[in-house]
């Protein structure tokens, strides 16, 4: 088989890039190794930046985002006692949208084969071949045969733990990371949030998240020491914990029910540079990890594939290889900023083993700031509604 472009997984990055590509007559074809089941069984990113609900729009691939999205005009921090509204719409004229991965995802899948979009499922053992060359091509095993897909290029969209990156010899890439010594603990569950916007709160037990997927259906974190397992937090503890770290205000209004999922992430902060070598591209968490405080991930994942999806209709419908020659550097200075900021917000609200009372008495100083400043309550909209692409 023969294809222009061959995208190695079927996340949000995978898929989007496929249909950026085929929009615009590029020939391409996803191979991904897990079951659409299983893609869609993973309960993850929950708001996304105007950037990505723009590509959505563009695809014509947004009619239930926008019936069912939950427009969000701010966001608040809390400092254990106060919430300190940070009116994004108000701050930089644009919304996010709560709307989750899993439906993004769905949506995205659905549309596919409408689109001559084609994805392999259950591929097992993806393996990239001469990605110095100009002709590389993907191997792998479907139904128990083998199959290979020749190609122009390669984008890697495989996340955190596909081969893509791999393939790329240490000589030739520089790796840059900060892994946090805790994890997030969520709970996903049918009940009314809290709030009509997101909490973010720093209590001095800890870090605690409100958020949610619709009006009756909610999502909270909190933070736990690596060492801590789900087990370890039956539903009522958890309840009991978020109602504590989320402040007076929100506790009250905090609805209880059985968790319909419940599961411990990692957070680390990861770049890969560069994020193109020979024929092969880079894209989403397969290049770069941010930990979820700033909501960035997918949403990166989302602005790589808009300026690769650019890049490479560009090469294949005028010959240009400015933009594959550029498409690395561009992305990463995106990457960067976005890095900075969900460090930043990780650092101002969360509690590090480490820290003592001083590191304490910053993060209270800093928050009190924000609540006081319009200009720190501008940088930190802009950067959480995305910055321009
Ligand atoms: P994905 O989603 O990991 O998809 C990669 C795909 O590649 C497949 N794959 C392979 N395919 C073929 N052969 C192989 N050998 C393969 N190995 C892997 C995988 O099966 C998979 O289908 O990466 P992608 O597309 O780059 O998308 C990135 C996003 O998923 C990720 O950044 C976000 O989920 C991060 N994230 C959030 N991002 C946001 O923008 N806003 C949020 O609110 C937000 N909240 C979150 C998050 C991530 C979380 N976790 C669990 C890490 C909250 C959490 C808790
Ligand atoms: C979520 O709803 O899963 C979510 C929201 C905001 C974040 C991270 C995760 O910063």
């Amino acid at each position: 088989m023969k294809t222009q472009v061959v995208i190695i997984g079927a996340g949000p990055a995978g898929l989007l890039l496929g249909h950026l590509l085929r929009a615009e007559g590029v020939d391409c074809v996803i191979v991904e190794r897990a079951a659409a089941d299983y893609v869609l069984g993973r309960i993850r990113a929950g708001v996304l930046e105007r950037t990505t609900t723009d590509l959505l729009e563009r695809l014509g691939i947004d009619e239930r985002l926008r019936r069912e999205g939950l427009l969000e005009e701010g966001f608040c921090l809390a400092d254990g006692e106060r919430l300190i509204r940070i009116d994004t719409y108000g701050l930089t004229g644009k919304h996010v949208t709560v709307y989750g991965q899993t439906e993004v995802t769905r949506d995205l899948m659905e549309a596919a084969p409408g689109r001559g979009l084609e994805i392999i499922y259950e591929a097992a053992d993806v393996a990239l071949h001469a990605i110095d060359s100009e002709a590389p091509y993907v191997s792998f095993t479907k139904d128990g045969s083998e199959r290979r897909i020749d190609a122009r290029f390669i984008a890697g969209c495989d996340g955190y733990h596909g081969p893509s990156r791999r393939a790329i010899p240490a000589s030739a890439a520089r790796e840059y990371e900060r892994v946090y010594p805790f994890g997030w603990l969520g709970i996903l569950a049918d009940v009314a949030p809290c709030h009509d916007e997101l909490i973010y709160a720093n209590h001095a037990r800890g870090f605690a998240l409100a958020s949610m997927r619709s009006r009756v259906r909610s999502r909270y974190y909190i933070d736990v020491p690596l060492t801590e397992r789900v087990e370890d937090w039956p539903d009522e503890r958890l309840w009991d914990e978020l109602a504590i770290r989320l402040g007076p205000e929100a506790a009250t209004r905090i609805s209880r029910g059985p968790a319909i999922e419940k599961s411990i992430a990692p957070l680390r902060s990861y770049v890969f540079e560069p994020m193109r070598h020979g024929s092969l591209f880079l894209a989403g968490d397969a290049a770069h990890i941010v930990p979820p405080t700033g909501a960035k991930g997918l949403n990166l994942a989302a602005s790589d594939v808009a300026y690769l999806s650019e890049a490479l209709t560009g090469y294949f419908r005028r010959g240009d290889r400015d933009g594959v020659a550029g498409f690395s550097a561009k992305a990463l200075a995106r990457v960067w900023k976005a890095e900075r900021f969900s460090w930043s917000l990780t650092k101002l609200m969360h509690r590090f083993p480490e820290d003592g009372p001083f590191e304490r008495q910053m993060q209270m100083a800093e928050l009190d700031y924000i609540a006081s400043s319009r200009a720190a309550q501008t940088a930190i909209a802009e950067n959480y509604v995305g910055l321009p692409l």
